[in-house]
């Protein structure tokens, strides 16, 4: 399949439905909601990890690469979510999480046991670097009662793998071929970028430690190598990297097709413009000149070089966009499907992240126990040690925690929003009368996004169309112009909450409002904008 008028929805799997009642989402609760996911018109749903594992980083710390964790279900469930999934022309994603294992699994234990042949599966040195956690705190931890430490980039629970080793790579292959064997045909490939690590490894002179381990040109052989030895092989796969950070020029080469490493990229920097001094454990408002910039340059740096971004406001590690971008209070509607039509009549895929198709917003806990994730928890008692009072901290973590976005979906106004019958692991939100059932009824937002998801079906322009950014100085216009043969579309979104008088370039006066969220539009050469809207104008 060509990915490129495919539509992806990211499922949460502990927080999307749960049918056995333990207040955690299950595989069954997948499938019992597939009718609602075809009715929005997706093509591919992806699940962030189902494997067993400690749970310590929510799955993300895997302890057995080939089984389903009990709490999800079991493989004959993942097999029937596979197949009913099919019979409605939606594929299944994995998300792949080869740079690092839970300190549970068996070649850790092995390794720590005195194997010599599993300790080479990881990382470990008898002077360690200064690179930080990106969780927090330091990059390595003692290697059981050795002098040695491993190193683990994310949680002390996740070990990093040694890629170099040419046993591990084949190890981790055989994952791949194992999942995709049984019909999977996406593959999300976890801090993909960071698996190339140095033979020695420095001191950092950032103290982080992210130029030493990221974008290696290793890491492309062995993504090349990957590519190669198994997804490769079946031209159906879609495959998608998440690079914490990276750069246009490394996107064009993890994604052009005669590279022949990956379908797409995500890139996070667009999502980074609310840190101060680069550090996200901070409160301000977004800086819209920033994000203006680095959208255009993503869309047109891998427009001009053939490259392919995966689009997306939102995801799991992430407060919800609509309390980032959007005077919500005043335009959740409205915002909401600005935000949706400024990335799906972009170029690149468009992922819709559970939630997002109705409008929900941050949960905004008053408790500091009412988080679950462990990078929020660091976070906390950094931000304390570093001299914050509680309440400041809070007002941090209530804007940056990534449990935001991973509560339960709010599927209806029965207790627990009809997301479990039993109290679920993570509290639903603030604003519980935004729900499914709602939306449906009376809601406009779900309704745009089937109509987005149906465009880029029908509109070459869409899905094939370059890039070339369309500039509004001193607005918050974020334009565009795509173009594909004869076709043209401008897309116009306004990110402030006042209107804004903008000139229509001649050529697209005659044109069609193929998409806006305001009615009743007719085109004049000065156009006025409302606050928030979007407008997409199609030539031919
Ligand atoms: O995230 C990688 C990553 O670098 C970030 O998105 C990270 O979660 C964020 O910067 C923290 O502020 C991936 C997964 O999406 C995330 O859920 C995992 O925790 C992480 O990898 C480790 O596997």
């Amino acid at each position: 399949m060509s990915f490129k008028d495919k539509v992806i929805y990211q499922v949460y799997p502990k927080s999307f439905y749960d049918k056995n009642g333990d207040g955690v989402g299950d595989i069954q609760g997948i499938i019992e909601k597939l009718p609602y996911l075809e009715t929005l018109g997706v093509d591919m749903i992806w699940l962030n990890p189902i494997y067993p594992s400690p749970q310590k980083d929510n799955g993300y710390d895997i302890s057995n690469y080939t089984a389903i964790d009990p709490i999800f279900g079991t493989e004959a469930d993942f097999k029937e979510l596979v197949e009913k999934a099919h019979e409605k022309k939606i594929d299944i994603m994995l998300d792949m999480v080869l740079n690092h294992v839970s300190i549970e699994h068996e070649w850790f234990k092995k390794a720590l046991a005195g194997d010599s042949y599993y300790q080479d599966f990881f990382i470990l040195r008898n002077e360690p670097t200064n690179w930080e956690s990106k969780f927090g705190g330091n990059a390595w931890s003692q290697f059981g009662d050795t002098s040695k430490y491993f190193l683990h980039l994310f949680d002390k629970t996740q070990a990093d793998l040694n890629w170099r080793n040419p046993n591990v790579r084949k190890e981790l292959y055989k994952v791949v071929d194992f999942w995709t064997a049984l019909g999977v045909k996406g593959l999300r490939f976890d801090v993909i970028n960071v698996i190339g690590k140095d033979e020695v490894l420095k001191d950092a002179e950032d103290q982080v430690g992210k130029f030493e381990y990221t974008d290696k040109p290793i890491a492309h052989e062995f993504i090349h190598e990957m590519n190669q030895k198994t997804f490769g092989k079946d031209k159906s796969i879609v495959t998608v990297g998440e690079m914490s950070s990276t750069t246009i020029e490394n996107g064009i080469l993890y994604t052009a097709p005669d590279r022949e490493e990956l379908s797409m990229i995500f890139n996070f920097h667009h999502l980074k413009v609310d840190y101060r001094n680069g550090e996200k454990w901070t409160k301000m408002p977004y800086d819209f000149e920033a994000l203006k910039f680095i959208l255009h340059a993503w869309g047109e740096g891998m427009s001009d070089g053939n490259g392919w971004n995966a689009l997306f406001w939102n995801n799991h590690d992430q407060p919800r966009a609509l309390n980032r971008f959007i005077d919500w209070k005043d335009y959740r509607e409205r915002g909401a499907k600005m935000l949706a039509a400024s990335i799906h009549l972009n170029r690149g895929t468009p992922y819709v992240y559970m939630g997002e198709e109705i409008g929900m917003l941050d949960p905004e806990f008053s408790e500091l126990e009412m988080y679950q994730d462990v990078e929020t928890h660091n976070a906390y008692d950094i931000l304390i040690s570093e001299g914050l009072n509680h309440q400041k901290a809070m007002e941090i973590i209530q804007a940056k925690s990534r449990d935001n976005s991973r509560t339960p979906m709010q599927w209806d106004s029965t207790e627990h929003s009809g997301f479990s019958t039993s109290t679920p692991w993570l509290s639903t939100g603030k604003y519980t009368d935004i729900t499914v059932e709602k939306e449906l009824e009376q809601g406009t937002i779900f309704t745009f996004y089937q109509k987005l998801i149906q465009l880029r079906k029908e509109k070459e322009v869409i899905s094939e169309g370059d890039y070339t950014p369309f500039d509004v100085p001193n607005t918050r216009i974020f334009g565009y112009v795509r173009r594909f043969d004869d076709e043209a579309l401008l897309v116009l979104n306004n990110f402030s909450h006042e209107s804004v008088t903008i000139d229509i370039p001649d050529e697209f006066l005659n044109g069609e409002v193929l998409i806006s969220n305001i009615d009743t539009i007719s085109l004049t050469k000065k156009l006025t904008l409302e606050p928030y809207q979007t407008i997409g104008i199609y030539t031919k």
